[in-house]
């Protein structure tokens, strides 16, 4: 298969929430990839912001901002590409969820929250778990449309990732994928350009192409990464719960001081992201209204951390208490709640206290059992 039909033009940048990818055949035949713009506003997203409550307590289902939240965090949306024996490429697009073998439960959670599409592997030697969904008819009616009727699941039905929008970086990942899954479903990508427009899209996903396949594919239009242009929303307070459920760390620290006979105890709630979401930090420092931003690792990562104990007090432990985190960094949270109690009760200025305190610390985030 030659490679002259790439695409010759794609959007450097996709707006936040109001482009949608023009995935219509003739665009994929002329290999040209539009972009237009969708009449949604951001008004109406906002109004989906509604909190989903369960009219069944039976069938647990996790908030749909909590799952975007969670996945802005912790998911992958790729695209693999491997060569059959007969040199001609499969296609293979992914949706997954990885995560520590003890936290299995919220994953068939987002399973079930999925129409349990989908698989849960385990890698027992790398103490990993995954949620996967790889069928393309899966991703198609679970992972793009949900809520919508079995009928109007093949005619361009809003998904979830759309109708609950990504806020972080992966946003992007997310365009480049479904754009690549819906032409799939079109079957475009039996077609010469077709193949070559889902090559190129996947030269900008995640860390791109790999040196073996760039020397695959040599001629390939290699797309710019687009650029994430964020909304100033505010952030739904589930999406914060299932971002930091993903991405945050609830820390005990008791340091031995020289001044002082007895050690000082903080609690610490702590995230750290690629630079580039930072914007994500400093919205969640504003609505939590605590909190510093700062940069660390030759200014790679961008920081929150908040380590005062009246806003421990005041505003992280009444925020996760209203909107719960859902998988095991929930006992981390009820560890630190704990100890700020035990704090409180000027308990850490004894010595019983200070061992109790120890102890708690000493079984949290990774220590746990
Ligand atoms: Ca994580």
């Amino acid at each position: 298969m030659s490679n002259t039909s790439s695409p010759n033009s794609v959007s450097s940048s996709y707006s936040r929430f109001a482009v949608v990818a023009d995935l219509n055949t003739s665009s994929s035949q002329n290999g040209l990839l539009k972009l237009k713009k969708s009449s949604q506003s951001l008004i109406s997203y906002t109004l989906k912001n509604v909190r989903e409550y369960s009219t069944n307590c039976k069938t647990f289902k996790l908030n749909s901002w909590w799952i975007t939240g969670f996945s802005d965090g912790d998911s992958t949306f790729m695209i693999n590409l491997k060569k059959r024996t007969n040199l001609t490429w499969q296609i293979m697009p992914v949706f997954q969820i990885g995560l520590n073998i003890k936290d299995e439960k919220i994953i068939k959670k987002i399973k079930h929250y999925f129409n349990d599409a989908g698989n849960v592997s385990y890698d027992v030697k790398n103490n990993k778990v995954y949620f996967r969904v790889n069928k393309i008819k899966d991703l198609n009616d679970n992972i793009i449309p949900r809520g919508l009727p079995a009928s109007s699941r093949f005619s361009g039905g809003r998904s979830h990732f759309e109708s609950y929008p990504l806020q972080s970086d992966k946003f992007i990942d997310y365009k480049l994928w479904s754009q690549t899954v819906r032409s799939m479903i079109a079957k475009d990508h039996l077609t010469e350009s077709g193949f070559f427009i889902i090559i190129s899209l996947r030269t900008a996903l995640n860390r791109g192409m790999s040196p073996k396949l760039k020397e695959e594919f040599p001629n390939v239009t290699i797309l710019s990464r687009p650029k994430l242009n964020y909304s100033s929303d505010f952030l739904d307070n589930n999406w914060i719960a299932g971002f930091c459920a993903a991405e945050s760390s609830f820390s005990i620290s008791v340091n031995n001081r020289v001044d002082r006979k007895l050690p000082q105890v903080r609690a610490r709630f702590t995230i750290g992201l690629n630079k580039k979401d930072e914007h994500l930090l400093i919205k969640i420092k504003n609505q939590l209204d605590s909190g510093n931003v700062f940069l660390t690792k030759a200014d790679s990562v961008s920081n929150i951390e908040i380590g005062k104990l009246q806003d421990i007090k005041e505003k992280i432990i009444p925020f996760f208490d209203l909107y719960n985190l859902n998988n095991i960094k929930s006992y981390d949270f009820s560890d630190l709640k704990k100890v700020v109690n035990l704090i409180d009760n000027k308990e850490h200025l004894t010595e019983s206290g200070l061992l109790q305190i120890k102890g708690i610390k000493d079984n949290m985030n990774l220590r746990r059992k």
